[in-house]
């Protein structure tokens, strides 16, 4: 018997329907309404193996209305991914179960990204459409050739995100990126007429797209709308007129279809209507093996193109898994240990920024997966070097992307960067615009990427651009995300081993806050070791029986320093600890905590930002110093002392506190 199209698409509709009816939660109207546009992309045009879903050169499918994750699920298990069982699907939404409310990232599961806030998939695709153009022109296009093809919701195109990703991939020219527009005119308030009358095609014309227009749930329109995408210079957005709970007598081209189940009553109908006689979860085996086919075609995909490596030369192929697969940093170690030499010689006193460029340049000689770049201001963060080579639509042959004033466009391409494999992206931008960073930077967390952010003008020391532009409450905002690193390195050598920890944590997402004025070089010692890696360390000590332990980051290390000759010239003894990452130190052992922060003396906490992330220091008889209102306008130093941190200030306090 031969399986109708239309049979296969059902599939994922009653799969969707009954896993949301039985975990009593989830959006059944985006999976019925794309299951046509989806069976047809997998059916005919996708290029992936289930087998193997790590290959380099597979396809990307990227949905970026998360909310319809059964979608991906269901696609997921029919066609094959080892992944997900009947049982997973059976378990959606419940503990554990990788059928999760919304898509989440698993590398080797086939689910390319985390979704569900609107919006960042996109982001991610036009990182992953980047990569993919990035490693044609260094292997050929006979070895990477893969499309990026994304499905989005009218919520996802009215984020804010989507116009600047999908600007930059029109001006980038990402002809392999092909957008799916789910155009259902449907979100939860009701009717899209409520809240938006965009036309999309002007919209995504002026961007440099291709736009096409399909009926989507009919195969033949959608499957030539695909050919003729693949063939554009440019990337497509093929706007899918679909029905949303398509095949819901009741609900259908209705917001009660978006978001909670349809119920059994309305599922024994939809069942009538689409003529689907089989019980839930069960899928006749006909259909499975339509489906299983579907998915087996890949295997012989990848055979054909590990041939095509070989015949073209094996070395290829080291290079690739080296390099890209695998994410070699063997020279790293090296390049880190001889500047460190080099500047414990020369002590340089630099901004941090001009810390961090100097550590870009030179890791960058070693590092051809390093992808830099900036939302503009690259001139003002550093981040561009005279290592950097600029990517372009004609030239993809380079290291360094021009995001523009892009700061959360730029922030999801680089997890898409990231996602792609084998590269590692950073990006900068100033500290007080992580803000707009601030929901790719969670989803890099989220999903354990090495993605690594580079915030200069990290506090009020920026001085008169003014409180719009001094960052306060950023770096206890940023602290209190999970699996973060936040680094704020006091000097050139902390600067270079903050830099190699971020390149080392294969799993783990960076900031490195950077200052914009100078500091003095304060390592005491040239040691192979990286002191930064425990998180914090014992700068200086007068006597080992301290009165006071001054704890610090970045700029203000050396604020405390001179506060502790200041607290020595009137016989009080301190300690000053650099605390470059609060995450690194809280992961130390008890003892390594309790050797560095003595307990009975007087601990003072030094950062100019909000103090909310150091209280936990202090006890109950310390000083948290910093700042917790907004900044000023005003040379640097005249903030400082308006805010009581300067030494002699610092000292008073201090001084004060003992006598209590
Ligand atoms: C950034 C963000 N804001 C809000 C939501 C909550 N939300 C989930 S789906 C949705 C809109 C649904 O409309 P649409 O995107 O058209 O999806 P459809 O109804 O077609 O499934 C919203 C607001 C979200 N997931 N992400």
């Amino acid at each position: 018997m031969s399986i109708k199209f239309n049979q296969l698409s059902n599939a994922i509709r009653f799969l969707s329907i009954d896993a949301v009816q039985k975990a009593n939660s989830g959006h059944p109207g985006m999976p019925m309404g794309m299951a046509d546009v989806a069976t047809t992309l997998f059916k005919y045009h996708l290029r992936f193996n289930p087998k193997n879903p790590n290959w380099i050169n597979r396809d990307r499918f990227i949905l970026s209305a998360g909310h319809g994750s059964m979608l991906l699920y269901s696609l997921l298990y029919l066609s094959g991914y080892k992944s997900i069982s009947i049982e997973d699907i059976k378990n959606f939404r419940q503990l554990n179960s990788i059928c999760a409310g919304h898509p989440e990232y698993k590398k080797g599961s086939g689910i390319e990204t985390t979704t569900g806030p609107l919006g960042q998939g996109l982001g991610n695709a036009v990182g992953m459409a980047i990569a993919e153009e990035i490693l044609k022109k260094k292997f050929g296009p006979s070895i990477i050739n893969n499309k990026t093809y994304v499905i989005a919701s009218d919520g996802d195109l009215m984020e804010g995100i989507s116009h600047e990703a999908m600007s930059l991939a029109g001006h980038l020219k990402l002809k392999n990126l092909i957008v799916f527009f789910d155009n259902n005119k449907i979100s939860i308030d009701g009717s899209t007429s409520l809240s938006v009358s965009d036309n999309y095609k002007k919209r995504f014309e002026s961007y440099g797209w291709s736009f096409l227009e399909v009926n989507a749930h009919n195969e033949k329109q959608i499957s030539k709308a695909i050919l003729k995408a693949s063939k554009s210079n440019k990337p497509t957005l093929i706007s899918c007129k679909s029905v949303i709970g398509f095949g819901s007598p009741n609900k259908s081209g209705k917001a009660s279809s978006h978001g909670s189940p349809l119920g059994d009553d309305e599922i024994a109908l939809v069942r009538k209507k689409l003529k689907w006689i089989n019980k839930p979860f069960a899928i006749p085996q006909e259909i499975l093996d339509e489906w299983k086919k579907i998915g087996d075609k890949g295997e012989l995909l990848e055979k054909k193109w590990l041939e095509s490596i070989n015949k073209k030369n094996p070395k290829i192929k080291f290079e690739l898994e080296k390099t890209y697969i695998n994410s070699d940093l063997n020279k790293l170690e090296n390049i880190i240990e001889r500047e460190k030499t080099k500047y414990f010689d020369s002590k340089p006193s630099l901004a941090t920024r001009q810390c961090s460029m100097l550590a870009i340049e030179s890791i960058s000689e070693i590092l051809p997966q390093f992808i830099g770049g900036s939302a503009d201001l690259s001139g003002s963060n550093n981040t561009k070097t005279n290592n950097s080579k600029i990517i372009n639509y004609k030239n993809f042959d380079g290291n360094y992307i021009h995001y523009g004033v892009r700061e959360h466009g730029m922030a999801a391409t680089m997890n898409g960067l990231a996602l792609y494999g084998g590269l590692v992206p950073y990006g900068g931008t100033f500290l007080i615009f992580s803000d707009y960073c601030k929901p790719s930077i969670r989803l890099s967390a989220l999903m354990g990427l090495r993605v690594i952010y580079i915030f200069s003008h990290d506090s009020i020391g920026l001085g008169e651009d003014g409180p719009t532009h001094q960052p306060i409450e950023q770096l206890a905002g940023l602290r209190a995300i999970p699996n973060l690193n936040v680094f704020r390195p006091a000097d050139i050598n902390e600067t270079l081993e903050c830099w190699e920890i971020a390149l080392k944590s294969k799993n783990t997402p960076s900031v490195i806050a950077l200052s914009r004025q100078k500091v003095p070089y304060i390592n005491p010692n040239n040691s192979k070791k990286n002191k930064c890696e425990n998180g914090a360390y014992e700068v200086k000590i007068t006597s080992h029986e301290s009165n006071v332990t001054l704890i610090a980051s970045g700029t203000e290390v050396e604020l405390a320093l001179k506060v502790q000759n200041n607290l020595k010239e009137n016989n009080i003894h301190s300690k000053v600890i650099s605390m470059p990452c609060m995450e690194l130190f809280d992961n130390q052992s008890e003892k390594y905590k309790k050797n560095l922060i003595e307990e009975n003396s007087l601990i003072v906490t030094l950062e100019a930002g909000s103090i909310t992330s150091w209280q936990k220091y202090i006890k109950n008889k310390g000083l948290n110093l910093g700042i917790d209102q907004f900044g000023e306008s005003a040379p640097y130093k005249e903030i400082y002392d308006h805010f009581n941190l300067t030494e002699e200030k610092i000292t008073n306090f201090i001084q004060k506190k003992l006598r209590e």
